[in-house]
């Protein structure tokens, strides 16, 4: 930091007016302990002035998107979100001057975050709202793990409302006995939890040809991470008995859309989790609750939630999401089909677009890359559009399949900048410009975005999001 001393001459506290004398924020205080202190049961403050309930959650925030449209919905509308669960309370001049807020016993015992945290998902459907999307906002996330509320959501025929009481997950096919698993039967068996990111293969499709959205949330918003906790897929094939021949099996959900993917038999034995927790819980209901399939590294739509049936058998079943959808097309009118695998991506998230670089100087440059194939090794940073690269710090634990928060020290000149970074993961993979996989594959297909993210810094401090090679 090189500017400490400029930083506290301009540090303006936006209640401190310097005609404010300490004499009228003292009066300002004790105003407000009468109007604090007061019997809950009784409508007025002790100062007599009513008592108003919380007026529920801050500003609703609206988001429109017609860029989702390039999915190939009919028609497309923003939903509304707010923050959730904020609990509203009065804040005081000075928090040390009166007790904190007693333990509540009307919240429901369930925390919430603070009322000055707004971020939220942004949420986008097609006109029926049960086929939809919500985005991590990625912009201000620290670290790596994702708040569950925040985690990134793909429905195709909305949330199912499964009583764990009565679920049951059948699983029959090739398999010496096909068995019956209540809820109760499966998290009998030895349990595992591992911290892994999931990510949608929609992730960026409409950043192909031109850069479309305008955040990093728009963007790459389309992946979470989360520790799952369940039981191996392979405890439970075992406990079947699997017959010889015994090649793919297929997943089945429990939502309106049944949806249904082919899984090899060698990966459902190697580190599939049927997973009934996320991050200390039972996993939410818009994670699939009360269980799904977690398939690590592989493309989300996978990751099959609500699950309630696994079928065995010796080939792929062809069903509409390998074969209609989640197949990339190529230029020369082939497709490729069980594009499983996730490579390595990065992204920066700070700064990122929509963003305002207040002043030049020092910036810590920070973001995410992950990789379905293992763990990060490297990510390089560019700040002159992939001229020079200096080599991020990786922040640990480096867990395989799960995001990983790199960061870089970076002296803006308050010039035009191009922010970029680069990942490479344990296999060598390094990740690719966005030309790079356009070249490649075309523009027809729309999953399996990992390209090299641009952000342009302007000099007047606005950062956004351009494609740049
Ligand atoms: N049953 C069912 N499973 C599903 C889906 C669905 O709509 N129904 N969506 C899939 C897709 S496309 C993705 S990307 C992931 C999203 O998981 P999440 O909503 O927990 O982030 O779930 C997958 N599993
Ligand atoms: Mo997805």
């Amino acid at each position: 930091m090189t500017s400490h001393k400029a930083d506290t001459e301009t540090i303006v506290h936006s209640d401190s007016s310097p005609t404010r004398s300490r004499l009228a924020l003292e009066k300002q205080e004790s105003a407000f302990l009468a109007r604090e202190r007061r019997d809950p049961s009784s409508p007025y403050y002790r100062d007599g002035t009513p008592a108003q309930e919380p007026e529920g959650p801050p500003a609703r925030r609206r988001f429109m998107l017609g860029a989702m449209a390039a999915i190939g919905s009919a028609g497309v509308h923003g939903l509304s979100s707010a923050t959730p669960g904020a609990i509203e309370r009065t804040v005081p001049p000075d928090a040390s001057k009166i007790q904190g807020v007693g333990v509540a016993t009307d919240d429901g015992g369930y925390g919430a975050r603070s009322q000055f945290e707004t971020e939220v998902r942004e949420r986008y459907a097609t006109k029926t709202t049960e086929s939809s999307w919500s985005f991590t906002p990625l912009q201000k996330s620290m670290g790596t793990l994702t708040p569950s509320g925040l985690h990134y959501e793909r429905h195709h025929g909305g949330i199912a409302t499964i009583d764990p009481s009565t679920h049951e997950l059948f699983v029959h096919g090739m398999v010496k006995q096909a068995k019956k698993f209540s809820m109760a039967d499966l998290k009998r068996y030895p349990m595992l939890s591992r911290i892994m990111f999931l990510e949608c293969s929609g992730n960026g499709l409409t950043e192909w040809a031109k850069p479309t959205l305008k955040t990093v949330q728009g963007t790459h918003g389309l992946t979470s991470t989360s520790e799952w906790i369940g039981v191996p897929l392979s405890t439970i094939l075992n406990e079947v008995g699997l017959k010889p021949g015994a090649k793919w099996l297929i997943a089945e959900g429990n939502d309106a859309a049944a949806m249904t993917r082919s899984i090899p038999i060698e990966k459902a034995l190697s580190d599939c989790l049927l997973a009934y927790g996320q991050n200390g819980e039972a996993i939410r209901p818009e994670q699939g609750y009360p269980i799904r399939l977690f398939v690590p590294g592989y493309e989300g739509n996978m990751s099959i939630k609500w699950l309630r049936r696994l079928e065995v058998s010796d080939k792929p079943f062809m069903t509409r999401e390998e074969t209609s959808k989640y197949t990339d097309l190529l230029p020369d009118g082939t497709a490729l089909q069980f594009s499983f695998l996730m490579e390595a991506k990065s992204v920066i998230t700070y700064p990122s677009g929509e963003m305002l670089l207040k002043k030049p100087g020092f910036h810590e440059i920070s973001g995410l890359a992950w990789s379905g194939r293992g763990t990060i090794k490297r990510v390089e940073v560019s700040a002159d559009g992939g001229k020079n690269w200096r080599d991020a710090v990786l922040h640990g634990p480096v867990l395989p399949i799960c995001h990983t928060r790199f960061t870089l020290p970076w002296e803006w000149d308050g010039k035009e900048a191009i922010l970029q970074s680069r990942c490479t993961d344990e296999t060598g993979y390094v990740q690719p410009t966005i030309k790079q996989l356009a070249d490649e594959r075309g523009l027809s297909s729309v999953y399996h975005l990992n390209g090299i993210q641009s952000w342009k810094v302007a000099a007047n401090g606005e950062v956004s999001n351009v494609h740049h090679y």
